[in-house]
């Protein structure tokens, strides 16, 4: 193709060297150069200005955004599975083609949450503030005593891709008692291999479970799903992890359950408000929190950025991208 028919591909933020190289080969591509968030007048420029938009979980993407004029932009393809920062019905409406990257983040995503749960259970994140403090007396048997995972119930809200993924390593690698609710489960085959055990209800999982985590995506009917009422029907030896979004938890209610010692802890990697912390979350102990590194490892951020330029080079050709969501 010569540069001149090459689509104009504007990406909002810096994407890992590979995926920069192949889409400057292939595209006539904008890049992010200082890699800061983009404002809105930014998003609005790039949809009037681009072919296509590769955007990220950093950015808004409301139907007021997708309204400008003249819109050159036909196809967004979103640098990540979860694309709720997308209005996509009003990027339906206005024609454009919407793209995620699914199944190439399952590991990792599982990996974080399971890392979570270790940290919190065993106390991983205080203690290591502890040796770092230089506060550190030395070893004695009734220190820093946390909980035991191992064969254990963790009740898995949402039982899609990274759920299935929780879901073995918890049984398999920690011989976990695994219960679950999903409104759309999957084939009774698939759970009966995960030796997972479906609930009638989220309020049956929250009632059993030792440890509970988040795998739905955020919709509507997802927001804060963890109310304060379902979080009072946690056990209080119990933990909240959430890998998800963190819309699906009320963050206010959390921390009064917290408070009240209603729960025993949470361990967070998402927010309502990112980067905006709640700030009673960050002074207590027993809550782990890290900054949305659920796929945030070298091979799956490339693997992420190739998806996206595949589903790019699909739509370009004229074919159906592979991961289109609308
Ligand atoms: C991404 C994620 O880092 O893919 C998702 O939905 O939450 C993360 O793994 C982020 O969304 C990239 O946009």
């Amino acid at each position: 193709m010569s540069g001149r028919s090459r689509p104009t591909v504007v990406v909002t933020r810096r994407l890992p060297a590979p995926v920069e190289q192949r889409l400057a080969q292939e595209f006539d591509a904008r890049v992010n150069q200082d890699d800061h968030s983009f404002t809105t007048a930014e998003l609005r420029e790039a949809l009037r200005g681009a072919d296509a938009l590769v955007p990220t979980v950093s950015d808004r993407i409301t139907a007021q955004t997708l309204a400008v004029e003249p819109l050159r932009a036909r196809i967004l393809a979103n640098f990540g599975v979860g694309y709720n920062h997308i209005d996509v019905a009003a990027a339906k409406a206005r024609g454009l083609v919407v793209t995620n990257t699914p199944d190439v983040l399952t590991d990792d995503t599982a990996d974080d949450a399971i890392m979570l749960m270790l940290m919190v259970a065993r106390r991983a994140g205080e203690g290591e503030r502890h040796v770092r403090s230089g506060t550190w007396t030395g070893w004695r048997p009734t220190h820093m005593l946390g909980t035991k995972v191992s064969g254990k119930t963790l009740g898995l809200i949402g039982l899609g891709r990274i759920g299935r993924a929780v879901a073995r390593r918890a049984h398999q690698g920690f011989g976990m008692h695994v219960v679950f609710h999903d409104p759309y489960p999957p084939p009774a085959n698939v759970v009966a291999d995960l030796a997972a055990e479906p609930k009638a209800t989220v309020e049956d999982v929250l009632r059993e479970a030792d440890f509970v985590s988040l795998h739905s995506p955020a919709t509507p009917e997802t927001r804060h799903l963890m109310n304060a009422e379902r979080l009072a029907l946690m056990r209080p030896t119990a933990f909240l992890i959430n890998t998800a979004r963190g819309d699906i938890v009320d963050e206010a209610a959390l921390v009064a359950a917290l408070e009240r010692r209603q729960i025993a802890g949470a361990a967070l990697d998402v927010y309502e408000q990112e980067p905006h912390v709640t700030p009673a979350l960050l002074t207590m102990e027993n809550v782990v929190l890290l900054p949305h590194l659920g796929s945030a490892t070298q091979e799956t951020r490339v693997a992420m950025g190739m998806r996206a330029l595949d589903n790019l080079a699909a739509f370009f050709a004229g074919s159906a991208p592979r991961d289109r969501v609308v």
